[in-house]
């Protein structure tokens, strides 16, 4: 699933240079390539490029965090810009009622049947207790069709043999579901092969009758961007909750799946990969752009990092220092933060250049560890005030309290001294730059 996307995607993030900022020429590449995989993987033109055009804007106005590793923050707003195009937040089905009752509707071949069986399984195994409504009065091997699938899986199928009046056997539905206590009624209705007055008059006496809590609308996303076409059509006339979209297992490559919801304003509920009764998925837009990128602990990484280091947080850092009151307790916090994050190695790598270091000396991975034993060795009084500790006395005291000798601890302020110079002579908005500095001064 997703294969094509994936491939493609991996290959015009290569390109990406990660020792330079973001600039218009170092981007431009990768976008262009960015475009070209999504229009050859079935994403419409002007959606690719309003796609492009927003990640460019997006990644060259971001000054504050590009001494980051800019290939990783691009990476994040690619994958930003994914998600939203996808739909966002995925939307959970309605299955609070008692019964909640879903319509499954679609063209036919779509998979509505196979779909609504995967759909009972999956929601059995959550502990409900669905019962599936054979509603396909058109093609008589419509029953046997579900009961098969569903007998295996021992979920109940609701049918009445000969009997072609929907109202009626929706209506006994109930009443049978009611009886056996099932909580979720599935109703399988009948297709079409295109969407014409006769399946649409059916579906919306269905509706009518059975006012269901989720109304799904099943597509095929082999179909490419007929699927999408379909969807528009049905959605004038029938106001349904959200997508399926099955057979993405197939040699679709994925452009129908990730557009359809922000062409036709329908979230896309579920999908299906393979004939199997568990191929079943939630649509979770986050995990399919993590999947299409296949860059989930950079996404999350930088995620972090903008989370501890944003634009307000850095500049009170910088205030500080520019002000000379930079001392060992804002170090401390530094430290934490750092440690919030993940593995320093982790960090590091996101700090152009510092891969090679950290690569040379693994050794070092936890060399905080030092620092912050020395600065918890201090007074609260000493932390605030690095200049006391011209005084040799205090000095000693802090080596025997944390067993670190002398010559590193003279060491240590020697780098604090030099890095609290060096940091004054920033740029205010460099932030990042600024912590980026701090801790290749601190590391080394
Ligand atoms: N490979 C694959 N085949 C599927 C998937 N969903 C349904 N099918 C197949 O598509 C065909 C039509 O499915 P069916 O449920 O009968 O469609 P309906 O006419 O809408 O009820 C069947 O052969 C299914 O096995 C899927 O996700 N992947
Ligand atoms: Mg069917």
């Amino acid at each position: 699933m997703f294969k094509y996307l994936q491939k493609k995607m991996d290959k015009a993030l290569h390109i990406l240079k990660g020792n330079n900022k973001i600039t218009e020429i170092n981007v431009t590449a990768t976008l262009k390539e960015i475009r070209r995989t999504l229009i050859d993987a079935d994403v419409n033109y002007k959606i690719a490029k309003t796609f492009i055009q927003k990640i460019k804007e997006k990644s060259i106005g971001k000054k504050v965090l590009t001494s980051l590793n800019p290939k990783q923050l691009i990476i994040k707003i690619i994958y930003d810009e994914l998600v939203l195009l996808m739909g966002g937040k995925n939307k959970e089905i309605n299955i609070s009622k008692n019964p909640s009752i879903i319509l499954i509707c679609g063209l036919q071949g779509s998979g509505k049947t196979s779909f609504s069986s995967k759909l009972a399984f999956f929601l059995k195994k959550k502990n409900k207790k669905p019962l599936l409504v054979a509603a396909d009065i058109h093609r008589p091997a419509a029953i046997d069709q579900l009961k098969i699938i569903a007998d295996k899986v021992d979920i109940p199928v609701f049918f009445l043999k000969e009997n072609k009046n929907i109202i009626e056997i929706i209506k006994k539905s109930f009443l049978y579901a009611n009886e056996k206590k099932c909580n979720v009624i599935i109703i399988d209705t009948a297709g079409r092969l295109a969407i014409d007055k006769i399946m649409m008059n059916e579906i919306e006496t269905i509706y009518r009758y059975s006012k269901p809590d989720e109304t799904l609308f099943v597509v095929d996303a082999m179909t490419g961007q007929d699927a999408i076409n379909t969807v528009q059509i049905f959605s004038k006339v029938l106001n349904f909750d959200g997508i399926v979209m099955t057979k993405l297992d197939g040699d679709s490559r994925g452009g129908a799946a990730i557009t359809m919801s922000s062409v036709v304003g329908k979230p896309i509920k579920f999908i299906s990969n393979g004939e199997k009764i568990e191929n079943i998925e939630i649509f979770y837009p986050e995990r399919i752009a993590n999947r299409i990128l296949g860059m989930g602990d950079i996404v999350t990484l930088v995620e972090k990092v903008q989370e501890q280091f944003n634009e307000e947080k850095t500049k009170k850092i910088y205030r500080k220092i520019s002000k000379n009151r930079f001392n060992f307790e804002d170090l401390f916090e530094q430290i934490k933060k750092i440690k919030k994050i993940g593995s320093i190695k982790n960090i590091m790598s996101m700090i152009p250049g510092m891969e090679n270091f950290l690569d040379k000396k693994k050794e070092k991975k936890d060399s905080f560890k030092e620092i912050e034993s020395i600065i918890l060795s201090m007074t609260p009084y000493e932390r605030h005030h690095p200049t006391l500790f011209s005084n040799s006395n205090r000095k000693n005291r802090i080596s025997k309290g944390s067993g670190i000798p002398l010559k590193e601890i003279n060491l240590f302020l020697k780098q604090f001294d030099k890095i609290n110079k060096i940091m004054k002579t920033m740029n205010h908005n460099s932030g990042s730059e600024i912590i980026k500095n701090f801790l290749s001064k601190m590391i080394n």
